[in-house]
């Protein structure tokens, strides 16, 4: 079984229930999510736009290998209304990123990991950080909540559902 730590994002539509409907499927197809992040709403990071995010980080342990991973992802993605179009920043129902895969790192054409930019954004420390404060990244050995103190992104990332036990219990209903 590997760890996996996910980002997922959404900043069209019904964005919270972009977000629980991928964790129904992550759940499904992947394997169990062990783990969510509260729900954050961030400003965008990168590109221009007025529609703010919500992010989630979700723990995951699955046997699915980190190719398959990647392909099982953007099936999901694609199942929750994605189209890729360029650029390759713009409005989307559903991303879902790979944060880190135990301690690999890859680097590929189409799968890097742990993810290059997750250092530079709040909008993934932040939430990543309230579940996984001690993770040490692979690349930089510095953990979660060093990282989040070092970032000097000063896009703005609030909570915007505190996780709850009632999260829990629902999630651990469907498992
Ligand atoms: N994703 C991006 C680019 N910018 N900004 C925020 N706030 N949240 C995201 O998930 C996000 C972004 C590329 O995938
Ligand atoms: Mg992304
Ligand atoms: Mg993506």
């Amino acid at each position: 079984m590997s760890k996996v730590y996910l980002l997922l994002g959404s900043n069209i539509g019904d964005k919270k229930d972009f977000l629980s409907r991928a964790i129904d499927l992550i759940q499904e197809e992947i394997g169990n999510v062990v783990k969510a992040s509260s729900i954050y709403e961030t400003e965008p990071w990168g590109f221009e736009c007025d529609d703010f995010f919500l992010n989630q980080v979700l723990e995951v342990t699955s046997s699915i290998l980190p190719d398959q991973l990647l392909n099982n992802l953007l099936a999901i993605e694609k199942k929750l209304g994605r189209k890729r179009e360029l650029p390759i920043y713009q409005n989307r129902p559903i991303d879902i990123d790979i944060l880190f895969f135990d301690n690999l790192i890859i680097n590929g054409s189409s799968l890097n990991i742990p993810h290059p930019r997750l250092h530079l954004r709040k909008f993934v420390l932040v939430p990543l950080n309230e579940i996984a404060g001690n993770f040490i990244h692979p690349v930089f050995h510095k953990d979660i909540s060093e990282l989040t103190k070092i970032c000097n992104d000063d896009k703005s990332v609030r909570v915007y559902e505190q996780y709850t036990h009632q999260t829990a219990n629902l999630m651990s209903v469907k498992a």
